[in-house]
Protein backbone atom coordinates (compact mmCIF):
# COMPACT_ATOMS: atom_id res chain seq x y z
CA UNK A 1 0.00 0.00 0.00
CA UNK A 2 1.48 4.04 -0.64
CA UNK A 3 0.56 7.05 1.28
CA UNK A 4 0.50 9.80 -1.89
CA UNK A 5 1.09 13.16 -0.07
CA UNK A 6 0.26 15.72 -2.24
CA UNK A 7 0.80 19.46 -1.64
CA UNK A 8 -1.17 21.43 -4.05
CA UNK A 9 -2.55 25.28 -4.24
CA UNK A 10 -5.30 25.76 -2.22
CA UNK A 11 -7.71 26.55 -5.11
CA UNK A 12 -6.82 23.32 -6.45
CA UNK A 13 -7.56 21.30 -3.72
CA UNK A 14 -11.64 21.35 -3.65
CA UNK A 15 -11.71 20.23 -7.78
CA UNK A 16 -8.85 17.19 -6.91
CA UNK A 17 -10.62 15.60 -4.02
CA UNK A 18 -13.88 15.61 -6.20
CA UNK A 19 -11.83 14.37 -9.28
CA UNK A 20 -10.42 11.84 -6.60
CA UNK A 21 -14.22 10.75 -5.05
CA UNK A 22 -15.36 10.30 -8.25
CA UNK A 23 -12.76 7.73 -9.27
CA UNK A 24 -13.55 5.80 -5.87
CA UNK A 25 -10.49 6.67 -4.08
CA UNK A 26 -10.44 7.91 0.07
CA UNK A 27 -8.55 11.25 0.65
CA UNK A 28 -7.98 13.41 3.81
CA UNK A 29 -7.37 17.24 3.46
CA UNK A 30 -5.50 19.22 5.33
CA UNK A 31 -4.92 22.99 5.88
CA UNK A 32 -1.10 24.17 5.63
CA UNK A 33 1.40 26.67 4.79
CA UNK A 34 4.23 26.89 2.58
CA UNK A 35 7.73 27.32 4.41
CA UNK A 36 8.72 29.38 1.68
CA UNK A 37 5.72 32.35 0.67
CA UNK A 38 4.24 31.05 4.33
CA UNK A 39 0.99 31.19 2.02
CA UNK A 40 -1.82 28.71 2.48
CA UNK A 41 -1.66 25.65 0.84
CA UNK A 42 -3.73 22.26 1.14
CA UNK A 43 -2.13 18.88 1.54
CA UNK A 44 -3.86 15.77 0.46
CA UNK A 45 -3.40 12.48 2.27
CA UNK A 46 -4.65 9.37 -0.16
CA UNK A 47 -4.20 6.02 1.06
CA UNK A 48 -4.28 3.49 -1.88
CA UNK A 49 -3.23 0.29 -3.40
CA UNK A 50 0.28 -0.01 -4.86
CA UNK A 51 -1.59 -0.85 -8.62
CA UNK A 52 -3.55 2.40 -8.11
CA UNK A 53 -0.46 4.91 -7.66
CA UNK A 54 -0.43 6.27 -11.19
CA UNK A 55 -3.83 6.30 -11.74
CA UNK A 56 -4.02 8.59 -8.46
CA UNK A 57 -0.24 10.35 -9.65
CA UNK A 58 -2.67 11.23 -13.08
CA UNK A 59 -5.39 12.64 -11.47
CA UNK A 60 -3.26 14.72 -9.13
CA UNK A 61 -1.44 16.08 -12.68
CA UNK A 62 -4.52 16.66 -14.47
CA UNK A 63 -6.39 18.54 -11.58
CA UNK A 64 -3.69 21.08 -10.50
CA UNK A 65 -2.05 23.82 -12.26
CA UNK A 66 1.46 25.64 -11.81
CA UNK A 67 0.81 29.38 -11.14
CA UNK A 68 3.76 32.31 -10.95
CA UNK A 69 4.03 34.30 -8.13
CA UNK A 70 6.21 37.29 -7.06
CA UNK A 71 7.53 37.53 -3.26
CA UNK A 72 9.75 39.99 -1.91
CA UNK A 73 13.42 39.42 -1.23
CA UNK A 74 14.53 39.35 2.72
CA UNK A 75 16.11 42.78 2.29
CA UNK A 76 19.55 43.01 3.15
CA UNK A 77 21.39 44.10 6.15
CA UNK A 78 21.80 48.03 5.66
CA UNK A 79 23.39 50.80 7.01
CA UNK A 80 21.88 53.94 8.42
CA UNK A 81 20.79 55.80 5.40
CA UNK A 82 21.11 53.74 2.84
CA UNK A 83 17.54 53.13 0.64
CA UNK A 84 16.50 49.54 -0.10
CA UNK A 85 14.16 49.11 -3.43
CA UNK A 86 12.66 45.93 -3.27
CA UNK A 87 12.29 44.30 -6.05
CA UNK A 88 9.78 41.33 -6.53
CA UNK A 89 11.42 37.80 -7.74
CA UNK A 90 9.31 35.48 -9.81
CA UNK A 91 8.54 32.13 -8.26
CA UNK A 92 6.39 29.20 -10.16
CA UNK A 93 4.24 27.35 -7.37
CA UNK A 94 3.00 23.63 -8.01
CA UNK A 95 0.79 22.14 -9.65
CA UNK A 96 1.51 19.57 -7.17
CA UNK A 97 4.16 18.63 -4.82
CA UNK A 98 4.10 14.71 -4.34
CA UNK A 99 6.07 12.38 -2.11
CA UNK A 100 5.04 8.87 -2.33
CA UNK A 101 5.34 6.31 1.00
CA UNK A 102 5.13 3.01 1.29
CA UNK A 103 2.82 2.26 4.18
CA UNK A 104 3.95 -0.88 6.29
CA UNK A 105 0.48 -1.39 7.64
CA UNK A 106 -3.37 -0.12 7.29
CA UNK A 107 -5.80 -0.52 9.53
CA UNK A 108 -9.78 0.50 9.93
CA UNK A 109 -11.20 -0.15 13.01
P1 LIG B 1 6.38 27.14 -0.28
O1 LIG B 1 7.42 26.62 0.66
O2 LIG B 1 5.62 28.34 0.13
O3 LIG B 1 7.11 27.37 -1.69
C1 LIG B 1 6.42 27.99 -2.76
C2 LIG B 1 7.30 28.03 -3.99
O4 LIG B 1 8.42 28.88 -3.74
C3 LIG B 1 7.89 26.66 -4.39
O5 LIG B 1 6.94 25.98 -5.20
C4 LIG B 1 9.14 27.06 -5.12
O6 LIG B 1 8.87 27.42 -6.46
C5 LIG B 1 9.57 28.34 -4.39
N1 LIG B 1 10.57 28.07 -3.36
C6 LIG B 1 10.44 27.34 -2.24
N2 LIG B 1 11.56 27.35 -1.50
C7 LIG B 1 12.44 28.12 -2.18
C8 LIG B 1 13.77 28.54 -1.94
N3 LIG B 1 14.45 28.15 -0.84
N4 LIG B 1 14.36 29.34 -2.86
C9 LIG B 1 13.70 29.73 -3.98
N5 LIG B 1 12.43 29.38 -4.25
C10 LIG B 1 11.80 28.58 -3.38
P2 LIG B 1 6.83 24.41 -5.13
O7 LIG B 1 8.21 23.78 -5.22
O8 LIG B 1 5.83 23.98 -6.13
O9 LIG B 1 6.30 24.07 -3.66
C11 LIG B 1 4.96 24.34 -3.28
C12 LIG B 1 4.77 24.02 -1.82
O10 LIG B 1 5.01 22.62 -1.61
C13 LIG B 1 5.76 24.71 -0.89
O11 LIG B 1 5.29 25.99 -0.56
C14 LIG B 1 5.75 23.78 0.33
O12 LIG B 1 4.58 23.98 1.10
C15 LIG B 1 5.64 22.41 -0.34
N6 LIG B 1 6.95 21.79 -0.57
C16 LIG B 1 7.71 21.90 -1.67
N7 LIG B 1 8.82 21.16 -1.54
C17 LIG B 1 8.76 20.58 -0.35
C18 LIG B 1 9.62 19.67 0.37
N8 LIG B 1 10.80 19.21 -0.16
N9 LIG B 1 9.24 19.25 1.60
C19 LIG B 1 8.07 19.66 2.13
N10 LIG B 1 7.22 20.51 1.50
C20 LIG B 1 7.56 20.96 0.28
Amino acid sequence: MKLIVSIVNSDDARGLTDALMQEGYRATTISTTGGFLRQGNATILIGTEDDKMEDVLQIIRSNCRTRSQYVNPLPPVMESGELYMPSPVEVQVGGAVVFVLSVDRAERF
